[in-house]
């Protein structure tokens, strides 16, 4: 039962596979591993306390969302009206689409019971009955995963009516949507859940309070959802002990790219990228880091510099990103960090639901000036309209998709503004001799 404390106390600076500890099982995704490892032991537990009792201990906790906001989850719980009469219902975001971020999938994949418990345990202390996991529809064998996982679930109990003889009842429906990027905002997610074409909805009024059908609805990630019943099985004091005291817990960093060994490494909130790194077997031999996200392609790019940067909310903020989804997307010196920024745009103007304008058009020439600098025929003013386009996106657009499509463009001008003057200065692409020649 108490596995993932020893792994912690053995290891306090080091990986803590809590979540992960169990992927490499063989069937790791059966309701009988998920309960030989301590699955549903929580749940009990939590049909025993007061609603408002559990809202109070993931508040405690520090649970902050780890769908890339890190908003507090016990406070976000607290916003859903008491005592009103409309039906409340809990919304899994699970449409992991942010590029770079690889970690809810697998996580389903893996242990999708972890998810089930976790999901019943948050909607009975928001008191909801019934309540949505909305998935990437392109993502057929998690879907065909969770499926049989919610139906193990319903058929030992853990689901439908009078869940272990407490009285409470909890439906669970597995909503597959089309696959668009802007259905990860949360109010597009709930206008595609409610059968219309995915488009952010303005806030406030918050989820909260209007949220699925106007009633009062909490949108969670599939990751801030998974830490609840190790937060209700393990007690607040064992989730504070790792992290810091501001973003407490671990966390999933996915490294991907240019990395030895890229995967999923689960570790304190804190770590920096130099040590993920030392259990990722570096950057791969023979090169040396150029640049990277902490948090998928909307938070700014770091830097070499930047590799001790603890990543927590915190620090990551006051070094000017955001720790996002951390998406840890390693760039070598190999990379033209312009070829990167635009091939990021042009997924941002593809994926641009059009319902504002400075994101809609925004986005649009934002790729045709990369493209100019790119291919060496641009000039030392589309820099400018770069910053120019940008700032009349940020914090213009609907949504956080627009606010997300600057930060690659605004950041890699910051570092590496040397880098777009020497592509007109060679005519082309440093990078790419072939592309030099196109653009000559
Ligand atoms: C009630 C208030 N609720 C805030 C709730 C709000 C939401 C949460 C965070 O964007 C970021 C974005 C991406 N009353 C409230 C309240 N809330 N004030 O708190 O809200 P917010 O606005 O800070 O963020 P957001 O709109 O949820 C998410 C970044 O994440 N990101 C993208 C990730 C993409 C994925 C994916 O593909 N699945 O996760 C990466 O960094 O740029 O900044 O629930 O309702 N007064």
């Amino acid at each position: 039962k108490d596995e993932a404390v020893v792994t912690v106390g053995k290891s306090p600076t080091g990986l803590t596979p809590v979540l992960t500890r169990y992927w490499d099982e063989e069937q790791a995704w059966t309701l009988d591993t998920y309960r030989r490892h301590g699955g549903y032991e929580a749940l009990p537990i939590a049909l025993g306390m007061e609603p408002d009792a559990v809202i109070a201990a993931v508040k405690d906790s520090g649970i902050r969302g780890r769908g890339g906001a890190g908003f507090s989850t016990g406070t976000k719980w607290s916003f859903i009206p008491q005592g009103d009469d409309k039906p409340h219902y809990l919304v899994v975001n699970a449409d992991e689409s942010e590029p770079g971020t690889c970690k809810d999938i697998p996580f389903m994949l893996a242990t999708p019971h972890a998810l089930v418990e976790g999901v019943i345990i948050a909607a009975y202390a928001i008191r909801a009955r019934h309540a949505f996991v909305y998935l990437r529809g392109e993502a057929v064998p998690v879907l065909r995963r969770l499926h049989a996982a919610v139906a193990e679930a319903y058929e030992a109990g853990y689901l439908g009516r009078d869940i272990l003889g407490s009285g409470y009842d909890l439906e669970l429906v597995v909503h597959a949507g089309a696959g668009a990027y802007i259905c990860g905002e949360e109010t597009a997610l709930l206008d595609s859940l409610e059968g219309r074409r995915g488009q952010p909805r303005l806030r406030p009024p918050f989820p909260a309070v209007a949220g699925l059908y106007a009633c009062p609805t909490v949108v969670n990630n599939v990751e801030s959802i998974a830490n609840v019943p190790l937060v209700i099985r393990n007690g607040v004091d064992w989730y504070r002990s790792m992290g810091t005291e501001k973003s407490p817990g671990f966390a999933m960093f996915s490294l991907s790219g240019h990395v030895t060994t890229p995967g999923q490494y689960e570790a304190p909130l804190g770590i920096t990228l130099r040590e993920l790194l030392g259990y990722a077997g570096g950057v791969r031999a023979g090169h040396r880091l150029k640049f990277w996200t902490p948090g998928g392609s909307s938070t700014p790019i770091f830097t070499d510099e930047h590799l001790d940067v603890p990543l927590d909310y915190e620090n990551v903020a006051a070094a000017g990103s955001m720790l996002g989804t951390r998406a840890l997307q390693i760039f070598d010196e190999t990379t033209c960090v312009v070829r990167t920024v635009l091939r990021w745009t042009e997924f941002y103007a593809h994926e641009s639901c059009g319902k504002c304008t400075p994101c809609r058009e925004g986005t649009w020439w934002l790729v045709q000036i990369l493209e100019r600098l790119e291919h060496g025929q641009g000039t030392e003013v589309d820099l400018e309209k770069l910053l120019d386009i940008s700032d009349n996106i940020l914090g213009r657009a609907f949504c956080a998709l627009g606010d997300g499509a600057t930060s690659p463009i605004t950041s890699s001008l910051k570092y590496f503004r040397d880098e777009y003057l020497a592509h007109f200065e060679h005519g082309g692409c440093p990078f790419d001799p072939h592309l030099s020649t196109l653009a000559a």
